[in-house]
């Protein structure tokens, strides 16, 4: 147990190394909101994967920032003592705003891991020490240019490649690759462009030896998941549908999906994140960790939760240089084989670079008890 004394909030922005489009939208720079807690011993980082716009999600970094700054920050100062996983409650009277909580919570876990002296991988059970790396590749101006994007990264040595898809831009694009690169992993990923009307889609999809179909529908649907898996070879995979341990519970009861993208931020931070691995892993269906294109900070708290044992195939952990021309830490780099070591140090393992943050800093706030 803790006390929390200062909460320093930052808007940071960070341009990134090309425009990343997906079926909801085009995003041409990165910018999220990052808290540096002070607590009785230690500092602890978190950053939420909000964005800047509620397009992926309905939180966003104004959403985000607010919730932090009237609700959830001035609660956490007021507590006397707090232990990060207590936080689950202490937060409970504020409903959803998953991503904002998670950032509190991150950060208050991150202090507390590096108070003793243990990495956050260490801390949540790491089955490996290095992470095996896909790549998410955003819907491109035409197919050509896709092709030389994946060429270009699995000359890196990324072992996954996932496609964006939308109506209009999915069936030719995957073919061609899949052309390509026949014995390639390669999986698709629609953001919730969809409906079951576009089932010939699917059933297409399904002679291209995909390891899977993130999100076809809905982004709040389970039950028509369900019935697009009953109809498809194809596993399915969610993520926007996932928001909490019992939704991942709730899909694999309905059969909606036969996969789960574990994105921390979205369930609301490790602890929920760690609970819906553990639900899948009793059902012993794979996992894998998402991504919401983070900076150094949210990509260190992913790879120690990519390092636990269900985490059985290729994750959203890329390197910097897939995303920025520079990150806020030093650079995650990708190693020969495709994977990426887990930071080993107290904590995260990492913390920002005080001229970078300076740097990319839009807004600043500090909250005191
Ligand atoms: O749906 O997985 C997604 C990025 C932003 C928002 C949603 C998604 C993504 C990605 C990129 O696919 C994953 C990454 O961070 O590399
Ligand atoms: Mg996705």
């Amino acid at each position: 147990m803790t006390r929390v004394r200062r909460i320093e909030l930052r808007l940071v922005g960070l341009p990134l190394v090309r425009p990343f489009r997906t079926s909801f939208g085009i995003a041409t720079r990165k910018e999220c909101v990052v808290v540096r807690v002070e607590t009785d011993g230690a500092e602890g980082w978190g950053e939420c994967v909000a964005d800047i716009e509620p397009d992926f999600s309905s939180e966003w970094n104004q959403s985000a920032w607010s919730a932090i700054q009237m609700f959830l920050g001035p609660t956490l100062l007021h507590e006397p003592e707090v232990s990060a996983e207590s936080l689950h409650d202490v937060f409970g009277f504020v409903r959803g705003n998953p991503m904002a909580k998670a950032t509190l919570v991150n950060a208050v876990l991150d202090a507390e891991l590096r108070r003793r002296g243990e990495s956050l991988a260490s801390y949540l059970g790491a089955a490996r020490e290095t992470i095996v790396c896909g790549v998410s590749v955003g819907i491109t101006e035409t197919a050509d240019e896709l092709r030389a994007q994946v060429d270009a990264y699995l000359a890196d040595g990324y072992r996954r490649i996932k496609l964006k898809i939308a109506p209009g831009v999915d069936l030719d694009r995957v073919a061609a690759i899949r052309a390509d690169h026949p014995d390639v992993l390669l999986s698709v990923d629609a953001n919730a462009a969809y409906t079951l009307e576009d089932l010939d889609v699917f059933r297409a999809l399904d002679d291209l030896g995909l390891l899977m179909v993130e999100q076809p529908l809905h982004h709040e649907d389970l039950v028509q998941h369900a019935k697009l898996q009953a109809q498809i070879r194809t596993d399915l995979c969610l993520d926007e549908s996932i928001r909490s341990s019992a939704d991942a519970a709730a899909a694999l009861e309905l059969g909606a999906c036969r996969i789960v993208n574990v994105k921390q931020g979205r369930v609301g931070g490790v602890f929920e994140a760690r609970a819906v691995h553990d639900v899948c892993l009793r059902a012993g269906l794979p996992v894998w960790c998402g991504g919401m294109l983070e900076t150094g900070i949210g990509r260190a708290t992913n790879l120690a939760l990519a390092a636990m044992p269900g985490f059985t195939l290729p994750n959203d952990t890329s390197a910097s240089a897939r995303y920025f021309p520079e990150d806020l830490t030093e650079p995650f780099v990708l190693d020969g084989d495709g994977t990426m070591r887990v930071p080993d140090g107290p904590g995260i393992g990492v913390v920002p670079l005080p001229e970078r943050l300076e740097a990319c800093t839009l807004r600043r706030e500090v909250l005191e008890a």
